[in-house]
């Protein structure tokens, strides 16, 4: 049996009928389907055990926080963080970028700069705009080059004594494109600046080693691997984040109040204001634990696969123009692509009909669509439930495009 066969049974929503026909979801990019042990995981908490977290001093309360502090653990092992202390929750990853773009905001001066590259999502690229905009620092973006890379090049000698935050995709949400972040981490730190690696991407596809990486802070969403919507973490390197002012105030976050000051809290509550999301945060250890259970290097093996298919399949269509390196082995779970004459939201459309769900758009990241030279593109992206036959099926449907027009 397949990885993907074993996997399906878990996933319920794979029985659902889309406009009569099964559900084909190519969309696990944007968000992914949720396997069973997550569902139950959060419903099971909700029916015996909640209560709010580190402050009720009853069964329920303790249990709820001990849950909760048992995902922390899971995350921490699942991607290699060397403390606990070093995991932070937040609400996903749009959340934890802002987080470190506002810690950090306060010590960016005038002239300072950060380097950002033409690949992100706008997720990484809005908060370090509207950080150079309020501390009148300087944006400054590395090029994409040929089929889908950052001109290296480019980057050395955009990093200078100035530089101060360099953020980076692990993986392009569009073009596939693992970025060679190890290397990216070097000549950063070399420069004397952190690095923050936005790895929504990677994370639910790859084994990631945030230790083995080296970088200072990496962030990812729980919903775009199999956990629940309304979680996401922030790892952070432990002498950095102590370095660091909190983002927000509020509850949990401090030790000790008094009317015009506060003493902060230790790490990792420190930068956790307010009531987390607990069922969320419970449901993502088990979407870990799922994960775990089948294997990150065979889960990166079969999304290959499938990718190769993919690539292989929509070349032979004449009117397909495929986005991102053609190679699937340096390549995340997505392909980007358009069909001549069409508009990527009439594509998409018309393979809703036979029960496709792609994505089609500009995939919040503007910047990259205008250098590729497009308004959007379609995107097929995978998980583990996703089988050959569906691939098969897409392309067999984007040839049949003129009979359905
Ligand atoms: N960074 C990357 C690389 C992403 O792909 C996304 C979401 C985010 C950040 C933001 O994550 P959030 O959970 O905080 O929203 N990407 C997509 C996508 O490609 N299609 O829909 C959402």
């Amino acid at each position: 049996m397949t990885l993907a066969e074993r996997c399906r049974a878990d996933f319920p929503i794979l029985e659902r009928r889309i406009n009569g026909n099964p559900l084909v979801y190519l969309d696990s990019a944007a968000s992914s389907q949720k396997p069973r042990q997550v569902i139950d995981a959060v419903r099971r908490y909700y029916e015996t055990t909640h209560a709010n977290v580190h402050r009720s001093i009853h069964t329920l309360g303790e249990e709820a926080t001990a849950l909760l502090e048992a995902s922390r653990d899971k995350v921490r092992a699942f991607i290699g963080a060397a403390e606990r202390e070093e995991i932070i929750f937040t609400r996903g990853t749009t959340e934890a970028i802002n987080l470190v773009a506002q810690a950090i905001g306060r010590t960016i001066k005038p002239g300072d700069e950060v380097v950002v590259t033409e690949m992100e999502h706008h997720s990484n690229l809005i908060p370090w705009q509207m950080l150079c905009r309020d501390r009148g620092a300087v944006l400054k973006a590395v090029p994409v080059i040929g089929d889908g890379f950052l001109d290296l090049e480019a980057f050395s000698r955009l990093l200078s004594s100035r530089t101060r935050v360099v953020a980076v995709a692990h993986v392009s949400n569009v073009l596939g494109t693992i970025n060679p972040v190890g290397e990216i981490v070097k000549r950063s730190r070399a420069a004397g600046a952190l690095v923050l690696v936005d790895g929504a991407q990677a994370v639910p596809h790859m084994p990631v080693n945030v230790e083995g990486l080296g970088a200072d802070f990496y962030a990812f969403s729980g919903h775009k691997m199999l956990g629940p919507t309304g979680v996401g973490v922030l790892y952070g390197r432990r002498a950095v984040l102590e370095t660091l002012e909190p983002a927000w105030g509020g509850g949990e976050m401090i030790k000790e109040v008094w009317i015009d000051h506060a003493q902060w809290n230790d790490l990792p509550w420190r930068f956790e204001p307010g009531t987390p999301p607990i069922a969320p945060i419970v449901g993502l250890g088990a979407a870990v634990e799922y994960l775990s259970g089948v294997g990150m290097e065979a889960v990166a093996s079969h999304e290959q696969a499938l990718c190769r298919l993919t690539l292989d399949l929509l070349a032979k269509n004449g009117d397909v123009t495929i986005y991102g390196p053609r190679n699937p082995e340096i390549k995340g779970a997505v392909v980007a692509f358009n069909v001549r004459g069409l508009h990527p939201h009439d594509v998409a459309h018309l393979l809703d009909q036979e029960g496709i769900a792609v994505r089609a758009g500009h995939h919040c990241a503007m910047p990259l669509m205008r250098r590729l030279g497009v308004v959007g593109t379609l995107r097929a992206s995978f998980s583990v439930h996703t089988t050959p036959a569906e691939i098969e099926h897409l392309a067999r449907s984007l040839s049949n495009l003129n009979l359905m027009l």
